[in-house]
């Protein structure tokens, strides 16, 4: 049925007169399935790898438009030229557990008091129980002069599989003049790769005797440099030691390409504005919540997907949970969440299966390997609380080369096989493996 309907779309029921109900040659049947995830990124495919094992792949159906699933934390090093953006995608395809069901559509509705959506091309499909993973949207459009502006050289931008490249031509272009990076006054993902792409360009420019021609700047809309102290304070002796210039409380608002001129307004003093010219612009968009569950009873105020912090269930619809970038959890939004989200929500649903009380809490757990040059790195990890959470019984906010090593080269490993596989829940049980005996 789901291949005759990608076949000869239908209209929605919802759209359909009665006479068209009756009458029609053509009434789509209602798709149904016991498992429905929406979403086909790091969460909706390692949840759909667990329902799998959970409820069977014939009953468990997957949402997801795109041809080609990113592993997106690689595309640091990708704007560096340290990693090619071919090695950062495979076909989702080959990335979707055997005998899932994959529907090629996006969501376009979501009805959790009927318990069913609406994809793009009209086909309406119902569940008995909803995986909500549809990520947190970019919004280049926000910034004036974008995303149009990306057609001129000396501007990228690590957030998207289209300008991730331009990043690294602009690093290799630069002569002489401001490399300039930003940080929006929204949440993000991964908050720590805006200023990754920084120490990197740093290294980059040191390396090829460009760096005493070159201001490196970091805009920030936040009044922190990071946001846990302790990884903070390693940072900021960084930016001291490699002269870099950090300026908080600074949001990028507009982009003049044709003049590469940037332009930040203080949001300490709203109306006041600064004019960069750069040589070279780093771009991270503004976020925001994903369009369709802000438009859907399954939001909260501000438009994420409402869930319980603890369980993952949402607060109001017991049948429906969510995982990742697109839930309202107070944690910084990383794959590294998602891993430690998958376990436990993996957990819930099984307790709710059986109609028993969900007893596995997500301790909000996150991490952020901030890379800070082609062969170093600082890990963070930490929980909702912002205290340090850290895996290994070393000091991880002193810069080290295996962090940066894990990073480029265990964590792509560890994703695609690991994480996307559902057999991935996180480092948590090993941390306290590593720290037997330790206070
Ligand atoms: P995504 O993986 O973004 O998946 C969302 C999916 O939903 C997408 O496939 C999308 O096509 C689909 N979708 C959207 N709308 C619809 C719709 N209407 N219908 C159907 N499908 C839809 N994390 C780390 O742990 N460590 C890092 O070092 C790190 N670095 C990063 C660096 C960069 C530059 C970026 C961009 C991200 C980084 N991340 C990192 C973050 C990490 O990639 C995300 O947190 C993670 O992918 C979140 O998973 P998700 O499933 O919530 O969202
Ligand atoms: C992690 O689990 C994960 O998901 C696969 C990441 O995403 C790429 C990470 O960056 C990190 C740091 C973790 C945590 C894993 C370890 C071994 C500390």
């Amino acid at each position: 049925m789901a291949a005759l309907c990608r076949l000869r779309p239908c209209r929605s029921t919802a759209n359909a007169t009665m006479s068209h109900l009756h009458t029609s040659s053509h009434v789509c049947a209602k798709q149904h399935y016991k498992m429905l995830v929406l979403g086909g990124g790091s969460g909706g495919i390692t949840m759909s790898a667990r329902m799998k094992r959970m409820f069977g792949a014939e009953h468990v159906a997957v949402v997801e438009p795109s041809e080609m699933h990113y592993y997106q934390p690689i595309w640091t090093l990708v704007g560096a030229g340290a990693k090619t953006v071919a090695s950062s995608g495979r076909p989702t395809a080959s990335v979707m557990p055997s005998g899932v069901q994959w529907v090629k559509s996006k969501v376009q509705e979501i009805n959790p008091d009927t318990n069913t959506v609406r994809t793009d091309d009209g086909t309406e499909i119902s569940y008995e129980y909803l995986i909500v993973a549809l990520g947190i949207q970019l919004h280049y459009e926000k910034i004036k002069g974008l995303p149009e502006g990306f057609e001129h050289p000396k501007i990228g931008s690590n957030y998207s599989i289209q300008t991730v490249e331009k990043t690294w031509k602009a690093l290799q272009d630069f002569k002489e003049g401001n490399a300039v990076f930003s940080f929006p006054n929204t949440p993000v993902k991964c908050a720590g790769a805006p200023q990754k792409i920084m120490y990197l360009s740093d290294a980059y420019l040191r390396k090829t005797g460009k760096r005493a021609k070159a201001n490196v700047i970091y805009n920030t809309s936040l009044p922190v440099l990071f946001g846990v102290k302790k990884y903070a304070d390693s940072l900021w002796e960084i930016v001291k030691r490699c002269d870099l210039q950090v300026n908080l409380r600074q949001n990028l608002i507009e982009v003049r390409a044709d003049k590469q001129e940037a332009v930040f307004e203080n949001l300490d003093n709203p109306g006041e504005t600064k004019v960069f010219e750069y040589e070279m612009l780093h771009v991270t968009p503004p976020m925001g919540p994903n369009l369709v569950i802000k438009g859907s009873p399954l939001a909260d105020q501000a438009g994420w997907l409402d869930l319980n912090k603890d369980t993952l269930q949402h607060n109001k619809y017991p049948n429906v949970f969510g995982i990742g970038d697109c839930t309202s959890l107070p944690t910084i939004r990383t794959a590294a969440a998602v891993a430690a989200q998958s376990a436990v929500l993996n957990r819930t649903i099984s307790k709710i299966l059986k109609k028993e009380k969900p007893d596995k809490t997500y301790d909000g757990y996150t991490s952020c390997p901030l890379v800070t040059s082609y062969n170093t790195g600082i890990l963070a990890e930490f929980d909702y609380n912002g205290q340090p959470l850290e895996t290994f019984p070393i000091n991880q906010a002193k810069e080290r080369r295996t962090m940066y090593h894990l990073k480029a080269d265990f964590m792509p490993q560890l994703y695609w096989h690991g994480l996307l596989r559902g057999l991935w829940g996180g480092p948590g049980p090993y941390r306290k493996l590593l720290h037997l005996g330790m206070k």
